[in-house]
């Protein structure tokens, strides 16, 4: 008879090929073997290891939707399973993958020239070179069509863009090799993608100052991109997009990874929570799992995650088929990224004064949560996105 796996409570593995299972599996096992025992110490340190990114080049987990390049071409689903393992240990490495993969690495496959792929990608792949992805700026977060940023033509080297604005809260900028930019062509207003290479500019005109003394995501490294006057040639520059559709449309996937990614997270916190309740005794010896509103809150918790990994995979098929649509991976990022950081602060009270303590690494899932609620859309965004497609009528203005 079929046994209840509260791990896996509504037998999403059963939706999983054999190939999906086993890039999982290979996941979950460098993220349980080499990213868990360091993250408590880089998350009180505020440290990012960049060789973290090598170790995953070297396993085949970057950009590891992508076909060619030394990319291994998985299904959609298989990259979320990927995000879903690395974030079960942090969603601050999660993002640096995220960023790495489906905001930089999309962005030049999507959009580069054949030039662009070859220069970037295979080094990508394997964490050689590492990507940033700016399109926030100081003054505009949710509403990123108004960027200040701008692209004007060199006034004395032909073929030559000058770039200049300012771009907050990037994940990867103090460490990045190359920079996606998202500005203004000067003349006509229309927004372009440059690949600003850092190699390529010269000094004081792109600083990428880290942001320091984080609340959340502490194990990731965040900074700004300033650009003053900085050079970037015309074969930098992604041929053919203009306009929002070009970082929204990275936006999808890495919004699509994050969905089944904070799973991961939720998942570790029932996991975690769970031990604690049954080793936890009070009144007459008894473990707190005993109690029923103790058992109410991991019955929640797993409720979420169950339905929130069905939809999460039920979007990826979608996505593979070609017949996803922007609004479901609104909805998948808006409801999971919730869902978790609800279910994680009502689990953290199952810990009572030890979720205090950093080392029972509860209060770091609750904190990176709030992040991945904000980033990529926060979820009101997410909802008015919904809104104007349920109404026709958009509400943002
Ligand atoms: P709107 O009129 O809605 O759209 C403008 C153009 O863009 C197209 N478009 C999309 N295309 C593909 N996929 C999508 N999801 C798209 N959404 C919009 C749209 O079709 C239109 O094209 P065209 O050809 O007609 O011009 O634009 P709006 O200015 O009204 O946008 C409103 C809104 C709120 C939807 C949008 O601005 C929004 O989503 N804001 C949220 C901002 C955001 O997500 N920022 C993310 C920054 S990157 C980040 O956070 C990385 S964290 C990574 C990590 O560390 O893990
Ligand atoms: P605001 O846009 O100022 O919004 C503040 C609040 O107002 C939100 O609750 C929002 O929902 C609400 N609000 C705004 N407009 C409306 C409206 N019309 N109706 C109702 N409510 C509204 N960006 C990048 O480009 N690249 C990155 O790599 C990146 N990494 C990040 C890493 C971290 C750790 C963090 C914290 C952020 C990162 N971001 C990145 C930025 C992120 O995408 C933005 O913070 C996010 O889009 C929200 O923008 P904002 O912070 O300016 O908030």
């Amino acid at each position: 008879a079929p046994q209840f796996d509260w791990t896996d409570p509504l037998g999403s593995k059963n939706l999983l090929t054999a190939d999906e299972l086993a890039i999982s599996e290979t996941a979950e096992r460098y993220c349980q073997e080499h990213l868990l025992p360091r993250v408590l110490q880089a998350y009180r340190d505020e440290h990012y290891d960049p060789q973290i990114l090598r170790e995953m080049g070297e396993l085949g987990l970057l950009g590891a939707t992508i076909d060619g390049y030394g990319c291994a071409g998985v299904s959609s689903v298989a990259g979320a399973l990927i995000t879903r393992a690395v974030e079960r240990v942090d969603s601050g490495y999660r993002s640096s993958m995220s960023v790495q993969s489906s905001l930089v690495m999309g962005a030049i496959y999507d959009f580069g020239s054949a030039e662009q792929k070859e220069r970037y990608l295979p080094e990508m792949a394997q964490g050689k070179i590492t990507g940033a992805f700016g399109l926030t700026e100081p003054n505009h977060g949710s509403d990123p069509g108004s960027m200040e940023s701008t692209a004007r033509q060199h006034p004395q080297k032909p073929g030559y863009y000058l770039l200049n604005g300012s771009k907050t809260w990037i994940t990867n900028s103090p460490i990045a090799d190359v920079l996606v930019v998202w500005a203004k062509l000067q003349d006509t207003g229309k927004i372009r993608g440059f690949l600003v290479d850092r190699k390529q500019c010269p000094p004081g005109t792109l600083e990428t100052p880290p942001i320091k003394n984080k609340t959340g995501l502490r194990a990731s490294i965040t900074g700004m991109i300033h650009l003053q006057d900085c050079p970037v040639p015309q074969e930098n520059m992604f041929p053919e997009i203009e306009g929002l559709k070009g970082p929204f449309t990275c936006l999808n996937s890495a919004r699509y990874g994050i969905a089944l990614g904070t799973m991961g997270a939720l998942e570790d916190c029932i996991a975690r929570a769970r031990t604690y309740a049954l080793e936890r005794k009070q009144f007459k010896g008894n473990p707190i799992a005993k109690y029923q509103l103790v058992q109410k809150k991991l019955a929640d918790a797993a409720t979420d995650a169950a339905y929130g990994v069905l939809a999460a995979i039920q979007v990826g098929r979608l996505k593979d088929q070609g017949k996803a649509t922007p609004e479901m991976i609104s909805m998948v990022k808006r409801q999971n990224c919730d869902r978790a950081l609800h279910n994680a602060r009502v689990l953290q009270e199952i810990f009572g004064g030890n979720a205090v303590s950093d080392e029972y690494g509860i209060g770091r899932h609750v904190a990176n949560l709030y992040v991945t609620q904000t980033y990529e859309g926060q979820s009101d965004i997410h909802s008015l996105i919904l809104g104007r497609a349920i109404t026709g009528i958009q509400a943002f203005v």
